[in-house]
């Protein structure tokens, strides 16, 4: 076992990782700026270490502040979270170096997966199925003739990009030049490499991830899906476990492919593969070699902690299930709160007067919110993530509602009252939506 943990992350992750940290009887250390000073996690942590000033260049992402933290707490592991440097192969390296334990999969797979094209090439190459697309790089020599072969709509993406920046479509041979040369531009600007790759545009897809864990010497299981499909300008809203668009055999004939993909890369640690879902096909996109924010409703389904398994992988203890233990119980559908207009969605820092989180059976609060607490204008904007879990999916959203009037945070704006609209929708109960179904929904009923 590791023997003192570093928790490298603040706000609902930083406690989730060490609530598991406590239940393994694990000490832990957190890392926090000076804005963070009074939050939860360091108050919850054994032992806290101020690494630097408010922006996350200058502290989340000082890698040398950090390790500097493990040498003098003796922490002899580092969990990421998710964002900052969970995926940074970099970091990675150097906490290799210095002797200390990433809690997360080795510097190669996250280099792997980072680019976008070795990442896709790769999930072909193990049997996952993928976008029609380029075969590589497209340049302007070949991308007229690779946008024929696959036929128009196609979509450009940026190799280093990921998350949907750097993204342009070409509807005929007349968009091409212009969507490659913005593109290029783009993905120079935002990542640092020009280098771009062309896929098949898909219309109305769902987005659907497979969760899988591999335990990095050939072990490997998938715990189901996630639709993620509720999205604004690419930021989650909404995310369920099973996906209402599946039956039961699909579930485990993808969920299958994908373990069977991790045992032969010897993939460590836990890792969502990503797919495009439309007729009833998926294609894959792109993997995260991190735990996820919407982690909690494959927990709530399948009653595995996933941070417990992360960190005894890590240990080299190994997984403590086998794919015919695991079973998918029910529905579960997580809220991510934000303090943000729930119209404009624009931040809301500030200091919550009044906090009161739901609570009752299959209901799940993860953040590190009270009253008085101040959200500090630096970070992202997510206080919080209510997880409810039914028997049925009409039972998890009986009880959202429910959950949804009891939670009550004042003193700054949150995207509850969007909850609320989202839960009383007729397409959102018959589970019928797609990638573009929120953008829809709030270009039409914006006041
Ligand atoms: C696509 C696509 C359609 N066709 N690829 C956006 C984020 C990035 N991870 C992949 N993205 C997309 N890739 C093909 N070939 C549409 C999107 C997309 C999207 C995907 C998932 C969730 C929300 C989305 C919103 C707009 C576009």
């Amino acid at each position: 076992m590791v023997s003192k943990i570093l928790i490298a992350n603040r706000g609902e992750i930083a406690l989730r990782v060490l609530r598991a940290c406590k239940e393994l009887g694990i000490p832990c250390v957190v890392v926090h700026s000076t804005a963070d000073a009074d939050a939860m996690h360091v108050r919850l942590a054994d032992e806290s270490v101020c690494i630097g000033p408010p922006p996350s260049r200058d502290s989340y992402l000082n890698i040398h502040q950090i390790v500097a933290a493990c040498e003098i707490t003796g922490a002899d592991a580092v969990h990421p979270g998710y964002g900052f440097l969970s995926e940074n192969a970099k970091f990675a390296d150097i906490l290799e170096a210095h002797g200390i334990t990433f809690i997360g999969p080795t510097a190669e797979h996250i280099r792997l997966m980072g680019d976008k094209i070795t990442a896709k090439q790769t999930a072909q190459q193990l049997g996952i199925p993928v976008v029609p697309g380029s075969d590589g790089e497209v340049t302007a020599e070949n991308a007229l003739e690779t946008a024929r072969k696959i036929g128009f709509p196609v979509l450009i993406k940026a190799t280093a990009g990921g998350g949907g920046r750097g993204m342009k479509v070409a509807k005929t041979e007349a968009d091409l030049d212009e969507a490659l040369n913005t593109a290029r531009s783009e993905a120079a600007a935002a990542f640092g490499n020009p280098a771009v790759y062309m896929e098949k545009y898909l219309g109305k897809p769902r987005h659907i991830e497979v969760q899988v864990f591999g335990d990095g010497e050939g072990n490997a299981i998938h715990l189901g899906e996630r639709d993620c499909s509720l999205q604004r300008r690419h930021q989650k809203v909404w995310e369920e476990a099973n996906s209402p668009a599946l039956n039961v055999e699909q579930r485990m004939k993808i969920g299958q492919v994908c373990a069977d993909a991790m045992k032969k890369m010897k993939y460590r640690g836990a890792g969502t593969i990503e797919f495009l879902y439309e007729n009833g096909e998926f294609y894959f996109i792109e993997m995260n070699t991190r735990l996820q924010v919407e982690h909690p409703v494959t927990e709530a389904i399948t009653g595995i902690d996933l941070v417990h398994e992360q960190i005894r992988v890590a240990s080299g203890g190994g997984l403590s299930v086998k794919q015919e233990e695991v079973t998918f119980e029910g529905h579960a559908i997580e809220c991510r709160i934000n303090a943000e207009d729930p119209r404009t969605f624009v931040p809301s820092p500030g200091t919550i007067t009044h906090f009161h989180a739901p609570g009752g059976l299959g209901v799940r609060i993860d953040s590190g919110a009270y009253q008085g607490y101040k959200i500090p204008p630096y970070y992202d904007s997510l206080i919080g993530k209510l997880i409810v879990h039914g028997r049925t999916r009409v039972e998890c959203m009986m009880r959202l509602r429910r959950a949804l009037d009891e939670f009550v945070v004042d003193g700054i704006k949150t995207t509850l009252p969007l909850f609320q609209d989202l839960v009383s929708n007729q397409d959102i109960a018959n589970g019928d939506y797609d990638i573009h179904w929120l953008e829809h929904y709030l270009a039409n009923h914006s006041a």
